[in-house]
């Protein structure tokens, strides 16, 4: 394989309207990221995944572009994003951004342009079709509700398409002009000196353009729109086009949010000359996933989780990396989606990361996981913020649920809940901001916060800057970047363990986990030479078998 720059690094996502506030608008700003660079440094953090602060009118918080060339000025000025990226230069730290083309804002001077000449050059770089029979042109629902034709503004009988919101209009990759504009956009911030990008929603840019009307899979008579690009072939033209004319003139380093995809694509999408350097594993997270929503998701199934994350990491053995994760900005918390009751505490906390962190795969630690930020209780669908929520919201109160059942659902899968603000202290608004944070703060701020965890040696912060540092250490970095996988004690019930090992030139590392509620005994495939971490004060174990209590885990270097 051939070695790449970030082949070895570890990933901290922002989500930069809750990070930290430094001018008291109650909205993180750029500046507050800047405050807390050494902080990352001290985690060991060696790539920043901004999500948007491009001009944005916020509807779907900065997914919502309407400048690609300008930050928008709740998160501060050009010159303080230079200052950043300056700063983080000199910590030897990358930087990416999100890259949001699939669409773009309706406030985007192109699509207002378009508006204004619904035949001319600019309604070319969107989708505008007549309708049928005084209807939408077709029968598809967007990710987030409704029909994905909205009317041009103005128009009787012309519609435009959006997968997301109506206010985020799709841009037409198939028109030359759109594609040149994005990759000179997409170089200029490389030029500027990015890393590279996170690439979202990316699937979606190809789409079948004639638009037929297609069966239904709900009594709303719509289909869900992802469904509608499952046979449409040609994704890899574009996404090599994007590569070749942009990330491969940087040496840039590439993560795609991918749903999905083709499942005979893996290698044109992740390998060796794939589109991405790599892209998110979301299997895992979509054992969860309803037919229809949020109100019909699975409960989470330790078996079905550990043998799809088993699954994931073999299927990449030889292709190229995943991108690991536990939760982001579109998830509920990791450890309230993968923790049974019994274990949604430090242990069990800490059992999480050690799994997530000595896989195989680029880690992405999201902003609060290091702390062990839960999910918040919100109290009414008042305090909801993001537009999906609301709409699954309503969606389980057609589906027949109550408003408490609906709020009940909400709480437990709101984007929202790891959304609320970063838990820097125990002081007002857990420390974020000194206005009114735009988002409710998680009330548990008091107990779990980065000053508490500081002062703590064997809190959850500390554990993940000694697992990262562990990964990072020059003795097992070879073993845990290149290593292979092979799943352990499957047969075992509760138990979650792989050995990573590459062969005669580096050696072999056994992480142990057991999610159960009972006290297990393994006996071990090879002999253990040593603890290299647990989350336990004393390790039980001889050379041969090591006894696991429950939520206890430990990385051994073995024979
Ligand atoms: O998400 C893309 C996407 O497809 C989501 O709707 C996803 O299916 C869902 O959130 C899973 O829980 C990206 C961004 O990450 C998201 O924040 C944006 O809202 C969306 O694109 C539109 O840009």
């Amino acid at each position: 394989m051939i070695k790449k720059w970030w082949h070895d690094k570890i990933a901290y996502q922002i989500y930069p309207k809750s990070f930290c506030d430094l001018d008291g608008d109650g909205i993180g700003d750029i500046k507050g990221i800047i405050s807390k660079l050494d902080y990352l440094k001290s985690l060991g953090i060696d790539i920043v995944w901004l999500s948007p602060v491009y001009k944005s009118p916020f509807v779907d918080q900065g997914y919502d572009i309407s400048d690609y060339y300008s930050i928008a000025e709740e998160f501060g000025t050009m010159e303080e994003f230079d200052t950043l990226l300056a700063e983080m230069k000199k910590r030897d730290m990358h930087l990416i951004m999100d890259l949001v083309v699939n669409h773009c804002s309706d406030q985007h001077e192109w699509f207002k342009k378009a508006v204004a000449d619904p035949y001319g050059e600019y309604a070319q770089r969107f989708y505008f079709r007549k309708g049928v029979n005084g209807r939408e042109p077709s029968n598809y629902r967007a990710y987030f509700g409704g029909n994905v034709w909205t009317k041009v503004p103005g128009q009787d009988d012309l519609y435009y398409l959006h997968f997301f919101t109506r206010e985020q209009p799709d841009l037409n990759w198939e028109n030359p002009v759109v594609r040149e504009k994005i990759y000179k956009m997409v170089n200029w911030w490389l030029d500027k000196g990015l890393s590279g990008f996170r690439i979202d929603a990316i699937i979606n840019i190809k789409k079948n353009t004639d638009f037929p009307v297609m069966e239904p899979d709900d009594d709303d008579g719509l289909i869900y729109c992802e469904k509608t690009l499952e046979n449409v072939d040609g994704i890899g033209d574009f996404l090599q086009e994007l590569k070749h004319e942009t990330f491969d003139r940087h040496n840039a380093f590439t993560v795609g949010e991918v749903f999905a995809m083709p499942p005979d694509q893996l290698r044109e999408f992740v390998g060796p000359e794939g589109h991405f350097s790599t892209m998110f594993d979301f299997a895992p997270h979509s054992t969860m996933s309803g037919d229809k929503g949020w109100y019909d998701g699975k409960e989470f199934n330790f078996d079905v989780w550990r043998d799809t994350l088993y699954e994931s990491q073999l299927k990449m053995l030889n292709v190229g990396f995943l991108a690991n994760i536990i939760e982001n900005h579109d998830q509920a918390r990791g450890v309230c989606r993968y923790l049974p009751g019994y274990a949604l505490n430090d242990m069990g906390k800490k059992m999480l990361a050690a799994v997530m962190m000595t896989l195989r795969g680029i880690p992405f630690i999201y902003q609060g996981q290091e702390i062990g930020m839960e999910n918040c209780p919100f109290d009414s669908v008042d305090e909801f913020d993001d537009v999906y929520t609301l709409d699954q919201y309503n969606a389980a109160l057609e589906a027949g649920f109550t408003e408490t059942q609906a709020l009940k659902i909400c709480n437990r899968r709101s984007r929202d809940n790891a959304r609320t603000p970063m838990q820097w202290s125990d002081s007002d608004n857990a420390g974020f901001s000194t206005g009114t944070p735009w988002l409710k703060v998680n009330p548990n701020y008091k107990t779990i916060n980065v000053a508490a965890q500081e002062k703590d040696k064997n809190s959850v912060l500390n554990f993940y800057r000694r697992i990262v540092a562990l990964r990072k250490n020059d003795l097992y970095r070879e073993t845990f970047t290149y290593g292979g996988f092979v799943p352990l004690f499957k047969e075992k019930e509760g138990i979650l363990a792989f050995c990573r090992s590459c062969g005669e030139t580096c050696c072999k590392i056994v992480t142990v986990a057991n999610f159960g509620k009972n006290e297990a005994v393994l006996t071990m495939p090879y002999k253990i030479k040593k603890v290299l971490i647990s989350n336990s004060t004393k390790t039980n174990h001889t050379t041969d078998s090591i006894t696991l209590s429950s939520c206890e885990c430990a990385v051994l270097l073995c024979e």
